[in-house]
């Protein structure tokens, strides 16, 4: 893998292409899209894993946890840092630092090549968890992706167990921002990195806005603060203080977003909308499970958790197809699903009940779910 082809992989486009106003719209504020949720109650959180690479790596041999570590290309090839760890952070190592940089920067920094394969399928992973919580989920990067939740829901509570799953699930961890709309969660996130968690609630979102640096605004690349610069245009406030129509002359569709953004607005709606394939709850147990009697007298437990979790996605629990999953202690694990067989606490205590009988092993982890019908009831009541 060519470090150049890691760092351009994941470059991240402008501005998102959800926005529709043109500079022909500057007389005009640009119209909002099409909502589904008043602006004021959607609630959205944006996740990134932290240094997502050097995450995976550490995972796979903890040994490297507390040492600077990098991927990236040879500093003898010209090679490039695709991301490090947060010990190398503290020697001014960065993503896209030429590796020759860094080895100066940091000495004893280990190089590592990086393994696409295995932070593509952890990725994979990490969406097929964050895809339980969301009402729509939008992958952004590699590493990352927002979520619209359900607004009767507590955010912070589910980006905490979201966090708390990835953590135990996936041996990495990521930090979470949340907030109204999509360009706030993104930069909440950041905010309490790495292993962190940042609200903006609406009632907060004045606040927050109006001390925030032009650049911290997803889109602002170095090219556009400078030239905001020479406007004195730094913070958000100072936007503020020009007319909508100003901007747009100024700065084209950039000043028509910042002229929104300024004011802590974003309409832009989740793109690549990813149904949700099945619901599921596990828990992972402080001391291991011996033999079937201890796993099954979990099912009550869990069965309550999953019946509150399908009811609040608003789907009927008899709907699903239920599966089981069990990991042992070994780090095996097995998952066993029969369509015919019913979502409730007996047909989950069968389903477990032949799974076991797969292996003798200690049991480390119990989940149960129920994958969703192929079509999503939502198109159908269209017709
Ligand atoms: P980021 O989320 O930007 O960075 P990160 O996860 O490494 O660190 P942070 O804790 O600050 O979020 O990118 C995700 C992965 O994408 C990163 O681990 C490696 C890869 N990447 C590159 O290959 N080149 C780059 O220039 C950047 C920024 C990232
Ligand atoms: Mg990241
Ligand atoms: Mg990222």
């Amino acid at each position: 893998m060519s470090s150049d082809r890691i760092v351009s992989a994941v470059a991240e486009g402008a501005f998102g292409q959800g926005y529709t106003a043109s500079a022909a719209d500057a007389a005009v504020l640009p119209e909002p899209q099409a909502e589904q949720l008043p602006a004021q109650k959607r609630k959205v959180i944006h996740i990134d894993c932290d240094c997502f690479f050097a995450s995976v790596e550490m995972r796979e041999n903890p040994a490297l946890r507390d040492v600077p570590i990098a991927i990236g290309g040879a500093a003898d090839r010209c090679g490039v840092i695709a991301t490090c760890n947060y010990p190398a952070r503290t020697f001014g190592v960065r993503s896209a630092m030429a590796t020759a940089q860094a080895k100066k920067l940091c000495p004893h920094l280990q190089l590592l090549p990086g393994r696409m394969a295995l932070y593509r399928e952890v990725s994979a992973q990490l969406m097929d968890i964050l895809a339980q919580y969301a009402l729509q989920l939008e992958q952004v990067s590699v590493d990352e992706a927002y979520l619209e939740i359900d607004p009767e829901l507590n955010a912070t509570a589910i980006a905490e167990e979201i966090r708390q799953r990835v953590r135990e699930e996936l041996g990495i961890t990521v930090s979470a921002g949340i907030a109204p709309n999509k360009f706030l969660a993104k930069i909440a996130s950041d905010w309490n990195k790495p292993d962190g968690q940042w609200v903006v609630k609406p009632s907060q979102v004045d606040e927050f806005v109006s001390g925030l640096a032009l650049k911290k605004i997803p889109g602002i690349g170095p090219a556009m603060e400078k030239k905001l610069t020479l406007y004195k245009l730094h913070t958000c406030a100072d936007v503020r203080q020009w007319p909508l129509v100003e901007l747009v002359r100024t700065f084209g569709r950039t000043g028509a977003i910042l002229y929104e953004r300024a004011q802590g607005i974003d309409h832009r709606l989740l793109n690549n909308e990813r149904l949700r394939k099945s619901i599921s709850v596990e828990r992972t147990y402080a001391q291991d499970l011996n033999g079937e009697y201890e796993c099954l007298q979990q099912i009550p437990e869990l069965w309550e958790r999953w019946q509150e979790r399908v009811e609040r996605s608003g789907w009927r629990t008899s709907a699903l197809a239920p599966f089981v999953k069990v990991k042992f202690a070994d780090f095996t694990q097995t998952t066993l699903a029969d369509s015919h067989e019913e979502a409730n606490g007996e047909g989950f205590a069968r389903l477990l009940q032949l799974a076991l009988r797969r292996e003798n092993k200690a049991v480390r982890l119990l989940g149960i779910g129920g994958r969703l019908p192929e079509t999503d009831p939502n198109q159908m009541s269209l017709f």
